[in-house]
């Protein structure tokens, strides 16, 4: 935005700060292009003309509750309207429709209690203090009225407060389409205990955030025709397998497994647990404990939530022992055996593992170490059993925990959605979406691949959605919107979804195959058996060559980069073909299938004749793309609503405001530092500010004709005599400025960016004329 004729010297302007983002000062000196400034913390400045905004002195003290009430719509008015309002603890900012929500740290008083939820009820939106209660209130309002879905979108990146939130949200809609009279088990206590069950078993600490969401969740509550809830479904989306035997310091495993650790004595007895030091799994990182939360109490919170959420006694003991059998099996170390390459438990204390493991898992513990430490192998001519070495066999143990975790949590997920029930009447619901926001580490992997796909077609949403409310908007006022630029990120979608299509040319009867997308590759590249990553990748290479999206990284053979709408991500294929698949080593399955435990040959049932036969596996990428599918498909059938969650300092800290990590997040929904310190430079500026952008596009102040008037009516008195008609004066005075490119709608002017702060600054002279006048009347009359 170059708003270059209204700055002069004394002109109030906001420059860039290394370290601050953004900073106030006063002009100095103007020579040409070049601006001089006097800095509010004392420095002098050179600047460019063109890099300089104008700052409203006319902001209210304690901020706008409104972005589009801002005068001048810029970076550093948006960053410092913010940041008055998080120092005055108003954690939450409207733009528009979208709810802006800066994570305060601390638990505020009274904002989320049940006078709070009394006061939103039914309040028109926008006339209290912007709260996720207000969203929610109008999703129900509007849900109510129209009989439509609608949805409610959280995003931000970890440790934002999107899982808060969503939470928040949840209960201000329990207490909406609550019923009175408390009988038992409600479907909205259920709804709600759902959250504790499966943070227990699906959230743990991170670099990040001490209760990081490792799974993502869509909440579709349905409600009757009375407007009550009256069921709910819960879907989830890929949760993070690796975690269940691998973590780095200081992060932990699930919090479930440090919960069961500090059940009561006859527990701890019973499945032969002890201090989480003991076990590998844990031990891995020295973090164990979370300040602030006392994981005893948790673990008996958890249970009476599981009672709540209808999980039965016996599930429940079944669920901590297949728990308690992880963590005996994560100890299960591996010696070099007898013959070579053969493997066996390497001494008393993995044997004494391997039993606990066995038993508690109700299998037989001869099996279970024959699977851990055998493959067999089918040949045209035979079938033989192949040992493992330590290595491998130590691979299959973590294999084995991966897939019984994964299973397990599958099972509460359904299980919670069997208990609650699903209104197969209900006519319209509310689905909230919690689900992980863009990731770019220094080393990404396929899970980040999967999360950034994800972000980039919630991102799509996104901006169709905006730009399909400014079309109304422009077509209410019946204003020229066709040049319009939308920004789309289609060329990224297909870059990484499109399939491969069968072209058949006219003339031939040849068939060709057009190459898709880098998960139809993938799918290639894991059905045939010769595949590595390094032919995977060149695959890569060779299609995409002139993809614009794409790049192959000049220090590397095998990664691979993609410029997302967010940045570029550059990933590591060489773990993509194994992440990818997903598949139950046949011994496991067996091994499992067998046991004499009902609930955990349940998560093993019997896999159909015809899919083990074919050679077809189970591709993790293509399951995830078809239930993003199917969650885009649920989701424009809503009228969506978006909470965009910032995090205001990697502390974790409260009263903390970083301007340039939230500016960043602000600008592409994701902060630029990484947990390794490390910087990725280049972000396109794209995210809440866009959105700001994309939904004033052309025109980023609209003032209603007779705001208009009363504030500019001096700048050409002349259009206001008589019986002037608004519209018509409106026109006179931006015509009488030589203000082009602005439109006249049939309520509203809309103008371009910079022309307000143009208009104040002829508004200004005007005064300060007038002033001088009256000045020298009043001498000339002494
Ligand atoms: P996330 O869901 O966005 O991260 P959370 O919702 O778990 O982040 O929030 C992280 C932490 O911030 C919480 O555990 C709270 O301590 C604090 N917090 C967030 N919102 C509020 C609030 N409104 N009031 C008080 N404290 C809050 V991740 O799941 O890691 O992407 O993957
Ligand atoms: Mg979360």
């Amino acid at each position: 935005m170059g708003t270059l004729v209204n700055i002069v010297v004394g002109s109030h302007v906001w420059v860039e700060d290394p370290a601050l983002a953004w900073i106030d000062g006063q002009v100095t000196k103007i020579n040409g292009e070049e601006v001089e400034i006097q800095n509010s913390d004392g420095k002098k400045v050179v600047a460019k003309l063109s890099k300089i905004y104008p700052k409203d002195m006319e902001a209210p003290a304690g901020g706008v509750d409104d972005m589009t009430k801002l005068s001048y719509l810029h970076e550093p008015g948006v960053l410092q309207n913010l940041k008055t309002r998080y120092e005055l603890n108003e954690i939450y900012t409207y733009t528009g429709n979208i709810l802006i929500a800066i994570n305060p740290f601390q638990r505020l008083p009274h904002i989320y209690d049940a006078h709070m939820m009394q006061q939103y009820k039914g309040a028109p939106f926008g006339e209290l203090s912007p709260h996720v209660f207000a969203v929610a209130d109008v999703s129900y309002r509007a849900m109510i009225n129209e009989g439509k879905s609608n949805s409610i979108l959280v995003s931000g990146e970890s440790g934002a407060g999107k899982t808060e939130t969503t939470k928040m949200l949840m209960q201000y809609l329990a207490f909406l389409g609550g019923r009175a009279a408390t009988e038992g088990r409600t479907v909205e206590q259920q709804v709600l205990e759902s959250n504790p069950v499966l943070e227990a078993f699906g959230n743990a600490k991170t670099v990040r955030n001490n209760n990081s969401s490792r799974f993502g969740k869509f909440v579709e509550i349905q409600f009757d025709k009375h407007g009550r809830i009256s069921g709910a479904a819960i879907r989830t989306y890929l949760l993070e397998r690796s975690r269940v035997c691998q973590i780095n310091d200081p992060e932990r495993n699930y919090h479930c497994f440090y919960l069961l650790c500090a059940a009561p004595p006859e527990e701890i007895e019973k499945y032969k647990l002890a201090n989480p030091k003991s076990f590998h799994y844990l031990n891995q990182s020295k973090c164990y404990e979370l300040v602030g939360v006392n994981d005893a109490r948790e673990y008996l919170a958890t249970r009476r939530a599981m009672d709540i959420v209808g999980i039965s006694k016996t599930e429940q003991e079944a669920i901590f022992r297949v728990i308690a059998a992880i963590l005996h099996l994560g100890n299960i170390d591996f010696a070099k055996g007898k013959e070579i390459d053969s493997s066996i438990p390497k001494d008393d204390k993995a044997k004494f593992h391997l039993q606990m493991t066995a038993e508690l898992l109700m299998c037989d513990p001869v099996a279970l170490e024959d699977a851990l430490c055998k493959r067999v192998m089918i040949t045209p001519e035979e079938v033989i059993k192949r040992s493992l070495d330590p290595l491998s066999a130590a691979v299959s143990r973590d294999g084995l925990a991966k897939t019984i975790y994964s299973r397990l949590f599958d099972w509460l997920v359904d299980k919670i959605n069997i208990s609650i029930g699903q209104d197969p009447n209900s006519k319209s619901l509310i689905g909230v979406l919690d689900i992980y926001g863009f990731e770019s580490f220094k080393h990404n992997s396929f899970e980040q691949f999967c999360i950034n796909f994800t972000n980039e077609k919630l991102q799509q949403h996104f901006n169709q959605h905006v730009f399909k409310m400014e079309q109304e908007e422009y077509t209410k006022e019946e204003i020229d919107w066709s040049y319009i630029e939308f920004v789309d990120n289609q060329d990224v979608l297909d870059l990484i979804e499109k399939i491969t299509e069968l072209e058949v040319p006219e003339q031939v009867a040849l068939k060709v195959m057009k190459p898709g997308g880098i998960i139809a590759l993938l799918d290639e590249a894991c059905m045939f058996p010769k595949s590595t990553h390094e032919t995977f990748s060149n695959k890569l290479y060779q299609t995409f060559k002139n993809h614009k999206r794409f790049v192959k990284p000049k220090l590397s053979r095998t990664d691979f980069t993609i410029s997302h709408y967010a940045g570029e991500v550059q990933y590591m294929s060489d773990q993509f073909l194994d992440k990818n698949k997903d598949y139950v080593v046949p011994e496991h399955q067996d091994l499992l299938g067998a046991s004499k435990c009902s609930f955990v040959a349940g998560l093993f049932p019997p896999i159909p004749e015809e899919t083990t036969k074919s050679s077809k596996f189970s591709s993790i990428g293509s399951r995830f793309k078809l239930q993003l599918q199917q969650l885009m498909e649920t989701l424009n059938a809503t009228e969506p609503h978006y909470i965009r969650c910032v995090k205001p300092n990697n502390l974790l800290k409260p009263a903390i405001f970083e301007n340039i990590n939230i500016m960043q997040q602000l600008r592409c929904g994701v902060s630029t530092l990484d947990l390794n310190g490390f910087i990725v430079l280049g972000f396109p500026r794209l995210g809440v500010l866009e959105a700001i952008r994309i939904s004033c596009a052309g025109y980023p102040t609209r003032r209603p004709f007779f705001e208009f008037i009363n504030r500019f009516g001096l700048l050409a008195t002349e259009a206001l005599e008589g019986n002037y008609d608004e519209k018509v004066a409106c026109k006179k005075i931006l015509e009488k400025k030589g203000l082009k490119g602005f439109q006249i709608g049939k309520t509203k002017v809309f103008l371009r960016a910079g022309q307000m702060a143009e208009l104040d600054a002829r508004r200004a002279e005007v005064l300060s004329n007038a002033a001088k006048t009256i000045q020298r009347r009043i001498r000339t009359h002494i």
